[in-house]
């Protein structure tokens, strides 16, 4: 499938120019994380590339090795240094429309920090 093109204009791209703020949690040369806005869980944290990626499938196909490194790892740090990694937590990635995501720039939810509710399709 082609995947669409990306769009400059996303929020999560506003984040990475710094042309709107974001409560940052962790970054690097490849990975910036911060707070959701809108927290379903006592630790919801959001973790992006940097790289120009609409989803998962885009970034697997096209980012580099490095990058791909760079951001696996990164997600395990950050769960770790948010403290979630002994109870448990869950890796989230919505993607496009019959997965709701809504903003077209990649991103990891790291939600936790509570006994989470059964996922249901
Ligand atoms: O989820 C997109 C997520 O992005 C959703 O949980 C809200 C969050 N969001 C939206 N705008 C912001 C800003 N400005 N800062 C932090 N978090 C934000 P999705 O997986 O695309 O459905």
């Amino acid at each position: 499938m082609a995947v669409s093109a990306y769009d400059p204009q996303n929020i999560f791209a506003k984040i990475l120019r710094g042309e709107i703020p974001c409560n940052k949690v962790f970054e690097d040369d490849h990975v910036l994380a911060f707070h959701d806005i809108a927290p379903q869980a006592p630790t919801h944290i959001l973790v992006i590339p940097k790289g120009a990626y609409t989803s998962y499938d885009d970034f697997a196909a096209n980012a580099s090795d490095a990058e791909i490194i760079a951001y696996t790892r990164a997600i395990g740090k950050i769960a770790a240094a948010a403290g979630v990694v002994e109870d448990g937590y869950r890796l989230i990635a919505n993607t496009r429309d019959h997965g709701r995501q809504d903003v077209p720039h990649l991103h990891v939810h790291i939600i936790g920090g509570k006994k989470l509710g059964l996922m249901l399709p």
